[in-house]
């Protein structure tokens, strides 16, 4: 599966008209996400349990936060211990069945995750702790301890492939397998090399008009599909060749830069008003109700409802 991008581009939408977002195309087959998922009870009994943790609260975050640098603020040696760390995850085992090593157990997780965790509310979300657990393995697991980073791409708009992130120094370059640099000779998941194309008309849809866009949506909802759909899936396509393909694109390592940009400018809408940190959406009932938050529904005695059950 490619990644869908909105057709409301702003620039040049020759590219994205032509690819239609894939639930609006009635020929395309039905995938098993279309038919009732079933297990029956003794299926059910040997489900493992959801492992759902609460992370440990960090006490005193707000007056001590950890900082994310911009790629051109960030010195070339902490670039390099960014790039010498990930080059370490490649080397440690891997845990997750189907992956060759700790740092394909992230494309692994990704691929399998996919139908949920794309095309809807739940997208930025999932990928911000996808980016923080990335991170935080990075420290515990190969000694990471730099600040992290996070990538303008507006910056870099049309011309990815000119940044020197895309260089030998560091994430290798844009054209074809990847055959420079740290990580030369990278595989996807699934076989193959990891490539890149770097398209000029795609990533020039990575733009500050398309951002300030996006950020301008007053909701949720709309703040994520134009987000999703715009600038985070043109990067994707910008990039190309591995970063194309949805479901492994995180076998290419610049996945984690880019999700960085598509993470800090959640971050930037939500500074907007405080309200976007406690919410992400309404749940809608088309008009019939008027939308709730998951707060009102949530528990039947405490919300919009007020109803409980004889037994
Ligand atoms: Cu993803």
């Amino acid at each position: 599966m490619w990644f869908s991008v909105a057709a409301r581009a702003l620039l040049g939408a020759s590219m994205a008209t032509a690819m239609a977002l894939p639930a609006l195309d009635p020929t395309a087959p039905k995938d098993p996400g279309h038919t009732m998922k079933l297990f029956t009870l003794e299926q059910m009994k040997e489900e493992p349990a959801n492992k759902l943790f609460k992370i440990n609260a960090v006490s005193g975050c707000s007056s001590n936060p950890n900082i994310r640098f911009e790629w051109r603020e960030y010195s070339d040696s902490d670039r390099h211990a960014l790039v010498d760390s990930i080059q370490c995850l490649r080397s440690r085992p891997a845990r997750i069945a189907g992956s060759n090593n700790r740092f394909e157990d992230f494309a692994v997780i990704h691929r399998n995750f996919s139908p949920q965790i794309h095309n809807n509310q739940k997208f930025l979300l999932w990928h911000r702790y996808f980016l923080w657990a990335f991170e935080q393995i990075l420290r515990e697991e190969c000694g990471f301890n730099r600040a992290f980073v996070w990538w303008d791409e507006t910056k870099d708009a049309g011309r990815f492939s000119q940044l020197d992130m895309f260089s030998p120094n560091f994430f290798g370059t844009m054209h074809g397998c990847l055959n420079d640099g740290k990580f030369a000779g990278i595989q996807q998941v699934g076989g193959g090399c990891v490539s890149r194309e770097g398209t000029a008309e795609n990533t020039a849809q990575c733009s500050t008009d398309f951002e300030n866009y996006c950020r301008g949506m007053g909701n949720y909802p709309d703040f994520e599909r134009c987000w999703e759909y715009g600038p985070h899936g043109y990067g994707h396509n910008g990039i190309g060749g591995t970063m194309a393909y949805v479901e492994i694109s995180p076998s290419d390592p610049a996945f984690y830069m880019h999700h960085s940009y598509i993470d800090r400018v959640y971050r930037v809408w939500q500074n907007a008003d405080p309200a976007r940190r406690t919410s992400i959406s309404a749940i809608s009932l088309g008009g019939i109700k008027p939308d709730v938050k998951v707060r009102d529904v949530i528990d039947t005695l405490d919300g919009a409802m007020c109803y409980r059950y004889t037994y």
